[in-house]
């Protein structure tokens, strides 16, 4: 993998570039859509690369170990062919979802013994076996095994907790080390900086992820439940420290607000699931502000459901016929709002790069982000 910084914005630390893999180049900044079990949900491939064209979507280890099993993945040759996607997919380790979604988790040393959501079977991940799944599943790029505190955080604990991710990552860079790729192509492995919401954490962390001397490293451990403000000063104090030349990737993050903000302080990559999840209960995001579609209000609104998108839907169909599909829980509305809400997150951190290339980044990012905090 590869990392091409091609600018710096002069007002802020928001910057542009290329991370170039052998599925292909990516422009920074990115928003991956999140495909967490081999799809991003009512999206045709066809249409996710015609209409909203990303370089790179988002896979998660727990999700595709449970179902279809690793075993599936490697018989049909890795992820890509699985699901038909020839560009770039990253996965996520697990390191969240085990603490998200899982009961009864019991976090040791050695690794994490947790109960499946699907059926309550039990599982034990651990940063080597999750590096050889991740193998298994073909991502281009892979990420370290972590945990992720969750918000607030008693300060001993964030403390150990972020000792014992650094840890596991000396174990997930062995083990990634020892073992080849399964494919014919390159993968890369992310490290992840933890420490809770405490600058000196945070500064520690960033600096042993820095010395580890990865391609690309990853800040994760926040939009977990804290105030804006407090994800800001701990991106600020991170993106201060992990180096120039490799992209920074932000985990789970999150409105169109927070990347722009984001980006502003350094962050080159984020995943969310809120254009997908949030769209199919109804909220659409527009430069302007976010809708929500299922609202009387738009009972006879017979405009484009979004003047300004760049998806076809959202000059095919009207606000009202949106929301009638809403109101009668047709699965084709739940479809256009995550094309239309993907694309509104796509056009956006097009339309940042290309401010950052062309100087005015700042005051672009300012007005948007008064724009969009309105709820129409
Ligand atoms: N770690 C991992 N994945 C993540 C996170 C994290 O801290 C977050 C936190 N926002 C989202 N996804 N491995």
């Amino acid at each position: 993998m590869q990392f091409k910084l091609e600018a710096n914005d002069v007002g802020s630390k928001a910057r542009a570039g290329t991370i170039t893999t052998d599925h292909g180049s990516i422009e920074t900044p990115i928003f991956m859509p999140v495909g967490t079990i081999a799809t991003v949900k009512g999206v045709h491939q066809r249409e996710l690369k015609e209409e909203i064209n990303p370089d790179i979507i988002l896979g998660n280890t727990y999700h595709l170990y449970m179902r279809p099993h690793t075993d599936i993945l490697q018989k049909a040759g890795g992820l890509h062919k699985f699901m038909n996607w020839d560009r770039n997919i990253l996965t996520d380790s697990g390191g969240y979802q085990v603490y998200s979604l899982s009961a009864n988790r019991k976090i040791k040393e050695e690794g994490v013994k947790f109960k499946s959501h699907i059926d309550g079977s039990y599982h034990f991940f651990t940063p080597e076996g999750v590096m050889d799944i991740q193998r298994q599943i073909g991502a281009d790029i892979i990420m370290a095994f972590d945990e992720c505190t969750p918000y607030p955080c008693d300060y001993n604990y964030a403390k150990r907790s972020m000792h014992m991710t650094h840890r596991w990552l000396e174990r997930c860079l062995k083990r990634f080390h020892d073992t080849p790729p399964l494919y014919g192509y390159e993968q890369t492995l992310f490290p992840i900086v933890q420490g809770s919401t405490y600058k000196d954490l945070r500064q520690q962390s960033a600096e042993y992820i820095a010395n580890a001397g990865a391609p690309g490293n990853a800040i994760g451990g926040l939009s977990v439940g804290e105030p804006a403000e407090e994800m800001y000063a701990m991106t600020e104090v991170v993106t201060a420290i992990l180096p120039e030349d490799k992209p920074r990737y932000l985990m789970g993050v999150g409105t169109p607000i927070n990347i722009l903000e984001n980006i502003a302080l350094g962050v080159d990559m984020f995943d969310c699931v809120m254009p997908t999840r949030n769209g199919r209960n109804g909220m659409l995001f527009t430069a302007h502000g976010t809708i929500n579609i299922k609202n009387k209000k738009w009972e006879d609104d017979f405009s484009p459901l979004d003047e300004m998108g760049i998806t076809w839907v959202d000059t095919a169909y009207s606000k009202a016929y949106v929301r009638h599909l809403f109101s009668v829980n047709e699965m084709l509305g739940r479809q256009i709002a995550t094309i239309h809400n993907l694309g509104f997150y796509l056009w956006l951190v097009r339309e940042a790069r290309k401010h950052i290339l062309a100087g005015d980044f700042t005051s672009w990012k300012n007005q948007m982000v008064k724009q969009m905090d309105k709820r129409l």
